[in-house]
């Protein structure tokens, strides 16, 4: 029985160990009491003759008591060295922290949050999943009208009561639910997060953000709108743009328009729809068109956040990725 070779890889293990965890490994794979390598050639001493018993027992007790001897000095110098670290030593460069990023529309939905209030606006918010009556009916969409066809839908199903209900195509039922409870006059934002089952692209995602706004009282004109609208825009870019308003249609104004913004490339681009309310809106809200008029605009939050970062994919916004993230 050579013993030199187990000698040699015990004391290589133990010395070679890094924490007490390896340590112990060790001293259970040598002198442990079940399988230890040792353990068991002293373990089978009794069947040697008695010449070998007497050279490999001597052997065998030595080495044992050398590695128990080893293991308590490595075991030391390990919890010695543990110790020290536990200074700290105020020279060394700190860790740097990773700080988190806002993300861009987070940004810009405070932006004009902001500015909309230094402007005396209220901002409110309403819900995602919405009825099929403020979405539509109450905004002059009645079921089957051709104008539906202007807004792709999510509708979902709803088992708790017989309302027809969907994820909300723009932030406009919010000018409903807000003149059922409250008297004009009053101007408010509505910035909130929209839906449409629509093909995706550049400039068109199927979740995306709105901004509604909303002034009604006596007197309120087209040319209040586009003092309030031109103003917000010269705060929040900061400087002078290039505006391009065209005639459209939306059932719950009259007239209706769209605003374009000139990108630096020379390209127009749509960034909101708006118009005086229509009298059917006032009518389902109980309002008297006679006494109050009103204009109202819903933008496109990552339109607007392209515009001003010169971000060229929509999808970008949504995508996740950190790298895009931490640009802002
Ligand atoms: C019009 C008149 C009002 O009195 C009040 C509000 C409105 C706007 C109307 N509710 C509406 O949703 N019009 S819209 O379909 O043209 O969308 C408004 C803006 O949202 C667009 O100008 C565009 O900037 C943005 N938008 C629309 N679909 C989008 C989108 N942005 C990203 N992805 C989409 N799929």
């Amino acid at each position: 029985m050579d013993i030199t070779n187990l000698r040699a890889r015990a004391i290589k293990d133990i010395e070679s160990a890094t924490d007490a965890k390896v340590c112990e490994a060790a001293r259970v794979r040598y002198l442990g009491r079940k399988e230890g390598e040792l353990t068991e050639v002293l373990r089978g001493l009794s069947k040697m003759s008695v010449e070998e018993k007497r050279r490999v027992g001597t052997e065998a007790n030595e080495l044992k008591q050398e590695l128990e001897a080893l293991l308590t000095k490595k075991l030391s110098e390990l919890s010695a060295h543990g110790k020290k670290h536990t200074h700290v030593d105020v020279t060394r460069p700190g860790k740097k922290m990773a700080l988190g990023h806002e993300h861009p529309l987070t940004k810009i939905d405070a932006q004009v949050r902001e500015i909309f209030s230094s402007m005396n606006f209220s901002v409110v918010e309403g819900p995602e999943l919405e009825e099929e009556h403020y979405n539509f009916d109450a905004l002059n969409i009645p079921a089957d009208h051709p104008a539906r066809d202007m807004w792709d839908t999510f509708w979902v199903k709803n088992e708790v009561s017989k309302k027809k209900m969907l994820m909300r195509t723009h932030t406009s039922p919010m000018q409903v639910r807000y003149m059922e409870a409250h008297e004009a006059p009053f101007q408010i934002i509505v910035p909130g997060r929209t839906f449409r089952y629509e093909a995706t692209d550049a400039s068109h995602e199927i979740n995306f953000y709105q901004v509604e706004g909303l002034v009604v009282g006596p007197d309120i004109t087209l040319a209040n709108f586009k003092y309030i609208i031109e103003t917000f825009f010269k705060k929040f870019f900061g400087k002078e743009l290039e505006f391009r308003y065209r005639p459209s249609y939306f059932p719950f104004v009259e007239p209706g328009v769209e605003l374009d913004i000139r990108l630096p490339g020379g390209k127009w681009l749509e960034v909101m729809g708006a118009g005086m309310v229509h009298r059917n809106v006032f009518d389902a809200v109980k309002y008297d068109y006679r006494k109050v008029q009103g204009f109202a605009f819903g933008m496109g939050l990552d339109r607007l956040a392209m515009i001003k970062y010169g971000i060229p994919d929509i999808r970008l916004f949504y995508s996740g990725d950190v790298r895009f993230i931490k640009q802002f």
